[in-house]
């Protein structure tokens, strides 16, 4: 792993270097040459209002951030947004994934807020109840109380998954929690921008507060003008590219700027060069086209194919992200996702050569993914947001993989996959032509292009050198799910 940590500053991002990483762990190296880390400057404080907090007088984390934000010099901090909280352990948009995206280093949680019937700002990210909650409708058609009744689902919500104890938070509980600990983007809250501002002002978290929008510049200068203490994120993108100009000497701490290819207008290296001299770079890295390919899975893979180049080409210095844990880890060590030390991870989409029959089971003909990287195979790969792995999982197919054991030992096998769908499916693994192992369920991500690490509790014993792992899926459970990676890891 790295020895060397990585400043976490714009400058010593640019002096990462990277090797590649192999297919047995332990070898990525990343190193750092970042200089000295200025003192953030905070010239353009407002002072008019105090600060939310605990008043003690110590500065918090949320104090820190805002300090943070409003510094976008050359040593600037990178700030990190967890998109609609930390979904990967509560849901969306709840009070404890506000607290864990907090819990897991974010300094911003990126959260959505609507109006109620009763004009209540409430945090939803759709404009109905029906993806994250047990309720049905749109969410100005509920007064508040009635939108108390409903309850989460768990992570991204969806038709089949299950629902938790969590209610749907007003924004004024969302801000109380987050007063100490950092700040908070107010996405699809421009149209209700007056009844959020009297939420800041009535909790004390103007500061926490970052409003959004790509509305016309005089409507938000005329917001800015009568609210000097908001904080504004102008979304940019080539279809108001003027707005830039149009803002004058009177800039938006930031820009959040979107470019659904590196060809942009928006994406050029002049253009940033003089936004980021203005004000923060904000990027988005959750999937295609808000950055180009530039993603959470494809920085997972190699940082250089994603955050390293939003960072250093794109001179985004705050991130959103469905990935706070990764991209942390990644600004803290320079690695994406690296193989550990004596684990072995096989990609699913290189299975054994030798084609159907032999290397694999696949029940329809050819490959209905969108990625051609096993020419004349039947094996479904596809790419999700630059994630690559074998999806049409169906009953009755299996896949078997070559895999070169460092050191013998005993090694339990887990899967990174993918699925909206509960249950989503079953598998055993079967280790050099031996018995098939115990079934093992794959449960719901929320989504097909979500993957999470899942453990199988199968667990083998292999001497050092190569073996096969073939992966079979009964046809008599329900199958619909994607598998990213294999990887064994050595236990006691
Ligand atoms: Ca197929
Ligand atoms: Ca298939
Ligand atoms: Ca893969």
């Amino acid at each position: 792993m790295a020895s060397t940590r990585l400043r976490r500053t714009v400058t010593s991002a640019l002096a990462v270097t990277l090797t590649a990483a192999a297919a047995v762990g332990g070898t990525t190296a990343a190193t750092s040459t970042g200089g000295a880390e200025a003192a953030p400057t905070t010239d353009k404080a407002p002072s008019t209002l105090a600060f939310g907090g605990n008043g003690q007088g110590g500065r918090t984390d949320a104090e820190r951030a805002y300090r943070d934000l409003l510094d976008h010099g050359k040593n600037a901090k990178i700030l990190t947004a967890a998109h609609r909280g930390q979904w990967r352990v509560a849901p969306e948009n709840s009070l404890p994934a506000i607290e864990a995206a907090f819990d897991d280093g974010a300094e911003i949680v990126e959260l959505d807020v609507r109006l109620t019937a009763d004009g209540v700002p409430v945090l939803m990210h759709d404009t109905t109840v029906d993806r994250t909650t047990d309720g049905t409708g749109e969410v100005s058609s509920f007064t508040l109380a009635e939108i108390k009744e409903l309850r989460l689902k768990e992570h991204l919500g969806g038709a089949q998954t299950a629902l938790t104890d969590e209610r749907v938070p007003t924004l004024a509980e969302a801000m109380e929690l987050v007063a100490d600990r950092g700040l908070v983007n107010l996405d699809k809250g421009w149209p209700a921008r007056e009844e959020i501002w009297d939420v800041l002002v009535d909790t004390g978290t103007v500061r926490n507060g970052l409003f959004k929008s790509d509305a016309p510049v005089d409507e938000v200068q005329a917001f800015r003008e009568s609210h000097p203490d908001a904080l504004y994120l102008h979304m940019i993108s080539d279809d108001n590219l003027a707005s830039f100009d149009e803002f004058g000497d009177d800039q938006p701490v930031g820009y959040e700027v979107v470019f659904g290819t590196e060809q942009d207008a928006v994406a050029r290296a002049p253009f940033l060069e003089r936004m980021a001299g203005e004000a923060r770079v904000w990027a988005n890295s959750m999937w295609d086209g808000l950055a180009d390919h530039l993603t959470d899975e494809a920085s997972l893979v190699d940082p250089s194919r994603g955050w390293e180049r939003l960072v250093t080409t794109f001179r985004a210095s705050m991130v959103q992200t469905d990935d706070v844990e990764a991209i942390e880890r990644w600004l803290r060590t320079g690695e994406g996702d690296a193989v550990p030390r004596g684990s072995v991870r096989v990609q699913a989409e290189d299975f054994a050569p030798g084609g159907a029959g032999v290397a694999y089971h696949d029940v329809d003909a050819g490959n209905r993914g969108n990625l051609d990287m096993r020419p004349g195979e039947d094996v479904d790969i596809s790419d999700a947001d630059g994630n690559v792995r074998v999806s049409w999982l169906r009953g009755g197919e299996w896949l078997t993989y070559e895999v070169d054991v460092p050191r013998t030992g005993r090694y339990e096998l887990s899967a990174r996959v993918s699925s909206p769908y509960t249950p989503a499916g079953v598998y055993t693994v079967s280790f050099d032509g031996g018995p098939e192992s115990e079934r093992v369920d794959v449960l719901s991500t929320t989504s097909h292009d979500k993957q999470e690490v899942q453990a199988s509790g199968v667990v083998q014993h292999l001497t050092q050198g190569r073996h096969t792992v073939r992966v079979s899926l009964p046809d008599d459970a329900f199958q619909n799910w994607n598998l990213d990676h294999l990887q064994l890891d050595r236990v006691r």
